[in-house]
């Protein structure tokens, strides 16, 4: 049984509160909605435009709420960015249970890796904070290494499995494929607000897993 395709970043995953009180259970959910305020500023304003008082109000608690939960902004933006990386591996075992082959796995992964960048504010946030990692002074996660190899690791399954063009180098193809991606969505964020972030990568995809899978 072939070891089951990690990601690098399942460490990040959010510990659930488990046989939470009330209090706790409150605190749980203001915290989530703190940091879900956040994604929501960071990804219309950018971190340096979004304030603490700005995350509070638009949260309708008190400044004192927010640094409760995240001392700094830097905190929050490492928390945003944290839970962005965390979707992925629930997103593996999902796309994993459907029991694809590796190619085809690596191409439903980023599939839908496109329809996160679509819907959900926290990988929206996530990837502009990213962009903007030399103005936040916090330990921000290194991007795209974990992508990288995690395609890597499936397109190397698939070479053994006879789905790659013989020509194709696993390693070169996972970066390209990382780099499109990131490209794509990016494109798509800048002229249409990612409102064509799925339609504009299922033509990136076609045209590049066309391109390694064997005939
Ligand atoms: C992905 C972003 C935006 C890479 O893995 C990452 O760090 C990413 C944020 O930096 O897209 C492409 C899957």
């Amino acid at each position: 049984m072939p070891e089951p395709h990690t990601i690098g970043f399942a460490h990040k995953k959010i510990p659930a509160v488990r046989g939470a009180n009330p209090k706790q259970e409150r605190s749980v959910r203001t915290r989530l909605r703190v940091l879900l305020g956040a994604a929501e500023l960071f990804t219309e304003r950018g971190f340096r435009q979004a304030s603490v008082q700005d995350v509070a109000d638009r949260v309708e608690v008190t400044k004192g709420a927010v640094y409760f939960h995240y001392p700094t902004k830097e905190a929050l933006a490492l928390a945003i960015v944290d839970e962005h990386y965390a979707r992925w591996p629930e997103l593996l075992a999902a796309v994993t249970a459907e029991e694809l082959g590796p190619l085809d796995t690596a191409a439903r992964m980023l599939d839908r890796a496109a329809l996160a960048f679509q819907d959900d504010v926290i990988v929206q946030a996530g990837a502009r904070l990213q962009i903007e990692r030399p103005q936040i002074e916090a330990e921000l996660p290194t991007p795209y290494v974990d992508w990288i190899s995690l395609l890597e690791s499936l397109l190397v399954s698939a070479q053994e499995a006879g789905e790659l063009r013989p020509d194709v180098v696993p390693a070169k193809a996972a970066h390209s494929l990382v780099s499109a991606f990131f490209g794509s969505q990016h494109v798509s964020d800048v002229l249409s607000n990612r409102e064509d972030v799925v339609s504009r990568w299922r033509d990136m995809s076609t045209l590049l897993f066309h391109s390694i899978r064997a005939d």
